[in-house]
């Protein structure tokens, strides 16, 4: 420090140290495989992804999250790793990896990357231990083998059924033990009770920040622990959910995390039915932030959303973590196709698939949805494809399915692969610039209608959903509110109002009313163009509160006494 520094940071004590980047950091979702092939072999790749990262630049996000990248069989597009400390050939190389964040870093936007702690890959090297050891041997240990129940061992151990569909038990091909998967077979359960399962990890975390990883992005974070007595789901505590032991583990990880100059940032994935549970990983020492998922499956309703907020901003307060705010990820129906159904919610296993569907409608809600995570207090993420207003791909056929969730559940689930298909990024047929002239065809088909969708027949429109997207993002930077505190304004029922400080106010109508913008308050952004000063239905505006009628939110909220 020189001289005139310290006599800068002496003669202003009071200065709070700067607001950490990741409190409301809008972080980008880039599922590779499907974001930009560069070598044009059907798949995308890491020379894709630095090849736009102008694009990402421009849309003014902070972050990238990338889904796992590493080596894996891909039998669940790459959430089953044989190696963590290196690069899937099919994206590049790890030395790729590392210019790739040097080079977003300077664009301004740091790198999360996944970590996948609760199961590795049948071909991870523990695991082929495993299956070449005996039955009660060291290497055994680290994963969930048992007998299986039944005369001969030909029952599985118990019932626990595996999250993608089917006993969540698989017996080794010699007939003997059974091992454990959450997920696909080819995703063995690790043992959280093994000590070299913590090392390991904690050693995995620091060999990515080391590389110059902001974060990590923690799958299925709250399901690591196993109630060893195998015991069936009832009334107490349930056997591989939420189990308090967790908690331990994240603390370790925290005080990994806190150990860089610049604190890294630990993101968890957990889908909790009760916000309270949510809120206790996000404790001071454990992780920073977690995925607001009942934000994400909430219908389209005011009153439903304004509950959804509401308790996810109670429950973040006391823990003094900021919430998030997603619409979407390479695990749920795209927000344009969710949105234009008769019913709006969304249930991780019951997905849907060719319900009457109004997309024109979809669109309109996804473009007054996206301006209202915009606005609420805490950090957005936004999946690749959302930005240009994707729908699903609902008529994929049978045998181009990649998804193991269609395929465990006998067709029964429609998968996930109708959100992870191709980005268009120009051009008027498939693969509309995703791979390069005379390349393998797309791991997955894009519809041959998506030319009006391309990044460039979007970029100049200023109608279009990049266009709301990339405006929406730069005003969040700029817009007049403070404070992490909304002040809901009262309303009727069918539109929601809230005040950030104010000079900030966000309008949503939901209904079929139209609701006029109040005299004097300057319309910052609107998701659809308002009629005669007033917001039709599905439509989302900021506002800006002049001197003449700033006063106006707080006058009103008085009022109601609300
Ligand atoms: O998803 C985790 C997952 O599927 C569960 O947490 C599930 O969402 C929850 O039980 C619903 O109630 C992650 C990845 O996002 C996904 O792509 C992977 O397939 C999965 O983990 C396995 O690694």
């Amino acid at each position: 420090m020189t001289q005139a520094e310290s006599t800068a940071t002496a003669a202003l004590p009071e200065l709070a140290a700067p607001r950490p980047w990741w409190r409301d950091a809008v972080v980008y979702q880039v599922y590779v495989r499907s974001f930009a092939d560069a070598n044009g072999d059907g798949v995308g790749d890491l020379a894709g992804v630095r090849a736009n990262l102008p694009y990402l630049a421009l849309l003014g996000i902070d972050a990238l999250w990338f889904n796992p990248w590493y080596p894996s069989p891909m039998a669940d597009t790459g959430y089953d790793i044989a190696d963590y400390r290196a690069i899937d050939p099919a994206f590049g190389t790890l030395e790729e990896a590392e210019q790739l964040i040097a080079e977003a870093r300077a664009l301004g936007m740091r790198t999360i990357v996944d970590i996948v702690p609760n199961h590795v890959s049948n071909e991870h090297p523990w695991f082929r231990d495993a299956l070449a050891s005996a039955p009660g041997s060291p290497e055994r240990a680290r994963f969930w083998f048992r007998e299986g129940r039944g005369e001969n061992g030909e029952l599985p151990p118990n019932d626990w059924q595996s999250i993608f569909g089917g006993s969540a038990w698989t017996r080794t091909e010699d007939g003997g033990e059974w091992y454990l998967h959450l997920f696909a077979p080819e995703q063995p359960d690790l043992n959280w009770e093994h000590e070299e399962v913590w090392t390991e990890h904690e050693d995995v975390l620091r060999f990515w920040f080391d590389r110059g990883a902001a974060g990590v992005r923690i799958d299925s974070a709250a399901l690591l622990v196993k109630d060893a007595s195998l015991a069936e789901p009832g009334d107490g505590d349930h056997p591989f959910e939420d189990r308090d032991e967790l908690h331990d583990i994240y603390r370790r990880w925290r005080a990994i995390a806190n150990g860089y100059t610049e604190p890294r940032v630990l993101v968890g994935e957990i889908w909790l039915p009760d916000p309270v549970r949510l809120a206790r990983y996000l404790r001071q020492d454990e992780l920073h932030t977690a995925f607001n998922f009942d934000f994400l499956a909430c219908p389209w309703d005011a009153q439903r959303m304004r509950t959804s907020i509401q308790s996810a901003l109670d429950v973040h307060e006391p823990v003094d973590a900021p919430s998030t705010w997603v619409l979407s990820n390479h695990d749920v129906t795209r927000p344009v196709t969710r949105y234009g159904r008769e019913d709006t919610s969304f249930a991780f296993k019951a997905k849907r698939e060719n319900t009457p569907t109004d997309l024109a409608r979809g669109r309109r809600r996804a473009r007054a949805a996206a301006l209202l995570a915009m606005a609420l207090p805490g950090s957005m993420y936004v999946y690749q494809g959302e930005e240009l207003g994707l729908p699903e791909v609902e008529d994929i056929p049978p045998d181009r399915k990649q998804d193991p969730m269609w395929r465990r559940s006998g067709g029964v689930d429609p998968g996930r692969d109708g959100c992870r298909t191709p980005m268009p990024w120009t051009g008027e047929q498939p693969p509309f610039g995703f791979s390069p002239d005379g390349a393998a065809r797309s791991w997955l088909d894009q519809p041959a209608d998506w030319a009006p969708l391309t990044v460039a027949a979007q970029q100049g429109d200023p109608g279009s959903m990049l266009s709301l997207y990339r405006e929406g993002l730069r005003l969040r930077r700029s817009v007049p509110w403070s404070g992490d505190a909304i002040t809901w304004l009262p309303t009727d029922d069918d539109v929601l109002a809230f005040a950030r400080g104010d000079r900030f106010v966000c309008l949503v109508n939901f209904g079929p009313e139209p609701v006029v913008v109040p005299d004097g308050a300057e319309v910052l952004i609107a998701s659809n163009d308002l009629e005669g000063g007033a917001l039709q239905q599905d439509t989302t505006v900021w506002l800006r509160l002049t001197d003449h009628d700033r006063n106006w939110a707080t006058d009103r909220s008085r009022k109601e006494g609300r």
